[in-house]
């Protein structure tokens, strides 16, 4: 999918659930791991206005909370 990222954090439950579902329905994504770098987590507050993951970034706008995320993938996949 292109101009999508998902911010996430390896060892977040949240972030492991939208993970699994992408995985089981093969959906790939632009990963970020917040804690990789950074400018990552400084790249999600600008995105966003905060730290907390998993975030999609559609295009620039963030779309926070997994269930949400997940829904729009099973809407836009
Ligand atoms: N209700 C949220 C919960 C997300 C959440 O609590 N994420 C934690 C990590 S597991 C977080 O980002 N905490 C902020 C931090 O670690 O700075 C969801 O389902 O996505």
């Amino acid at each position: 999918m292109e101009n999508i990222k998902l911010y996430y954090m390896e060892r977040c439950p949240f972030c492991i659930k939208v993970r699994k579902f992408m995985e089981e329905n093969g959906i790939e994504v632009e990963m970020v791991d917040i804690n990789a770098d950074p400018k990552n987590k400084e790249n999600l507050v600008t995105l966003g206005g905060k730290v907390q993951v998993p975030c999609l970034d559609l295009n620039g706008t963030a779309l926070y909370e997994s269930g949400d995320i997940i829904q729009w993938f099973k809407d836009n996949k």
